[in-house]
């Protein structure tokens, strides 16, 4: 009987139709212009050749039983709740481009599903609609609030992420390797200076490595007001933290420069640096972005964020 149950939901996908077929099309005579690929299915669902053989014999001649057409409603129902769980599972937004493009044109924390083997797994980030058409999702972000977040961190705490997702923080090495790792990226940066200044710094393509890449940086295709100070000097480069050494200079520059950074010997900028304010720094371990107000001064404010090329 369970034959049939699997059998009449393959008919009814077959027909794929979203309104119930009129009642004589319950009937399997269909099947015997698309036997080969009905016997392909029943058999990689589980069911012997043999038997797949014999169920559509038994097809062929034609028989019919009110059971076998209840069967197909039940069947049918249970492909319909199956079209609405796949629809809604692909409509769950990937990114914040995702909600933009549905319609949630607003700013701020949502829930996005960016693992695309794990439909649960759920995360939340904040959105930017604001800047340059919108559909930013921000990964980084200083400000000169009253609360601010320690950006001195060790490699575990860069790779979780920390911090507010609506003040300071930084959203993890992880999650930046798997929103730019399915969806190619470009990535935008922008400053702001004590003066009111700002500037802003785009690159056409952005991609954050594996963990065992040491979370190696892609980045290129440089656009904007403010210079490049990353793509240049930090392009390839690994990860470093104060306790994970992965720069190009014999020290390690996590230490030397207080952040956590795609170092090279050291840096054209330092975004994840200490909040110096203004000129006020002590030997370029600022927030600074060396081709704008250069690497002893320490910006106000700084965001970075993804969105898809396409
Ligand atoms: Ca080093």
């Amino acid at each position: 009987m369970h034959f049939f149950v699997v059998l009449s939901m393959v008919v009814a996908m077959a027909q794929a139709s979203s309104a119930p077929p009129p009642a004589e099309e319950y009937s399997c005579s269909g099947l015997k212009d698309d036997r080969s690929l009905l016997s392909s299915l029943l058999t990689v669902t589980g069911y012997s050749d043999s038997c797949v053989a014999a169920a559509l014999d038994f097809c062929s001649t034609g028989q019919e039983d009110s059971h076998y057409v209840s069967l197909m409603e039940e069947a049918k129902e249970v492909v319909q709740q199956v079209s609405v769980a796949v629809n809604n599972w692909e409509s769950r937004p990937r990114h914040c481009k995702d909600l933009l493009d549905s319609g949630d044109s607003g700013s701020g924390l949502r829930q996005i599903y960016p693992y695309p083997g794990q439909p649960l797994h759920r995360v939340t980030v904040f959105c930017d609609h604001t800047v340059d058409g919108g559909g930013w999702t921000v990964f980084q972000r200083r400000t000169s609030d009253a609360v601010r977040e320690d950006f001195y961190r060790t490699w575990i705490e860069y790779r979780l992420g920390f911090g507010d997702l609506e003040g300071e923080f930084w959203l993890g090495l992880d999650l930046l390797h798997q929103l730019t790792s399915t969806t190619l990226q470009q990535l935008r940066i922008d400053l702001h200076d004590y003066e009111g200044e700002h500037r802003w710094a785009k690159y056409g393509f952005f991609h954050v490595g594996a963990p065992e890449t040491k979370f190696r940086l892609r980045v290129g295709s440089y656009s904007g007001d403010a210079g490049d100070s990353f793509a240049a000097k930090h392009n390839g480069m690994r990860f470093t933290t104060h306790d994970a050494d992965n720069d190009k200079n014999r020290r390690n520059c996590a230490e030397t420069y207080r952040g956590g950074y795609w170092y090279n010997t050291c840096y054209d900028s330092n975004l994840n640096g200490y909040q110096y304010v203004g000129d006020n720094i002590p030997t370029h371990k600022g927030i600074t972005w060396k081709h704008w107000r250069g690497d002893q001064y320490s910006l106000q404010g700084v965001t970075m964020k993804i969105r898809p090329v396409f």
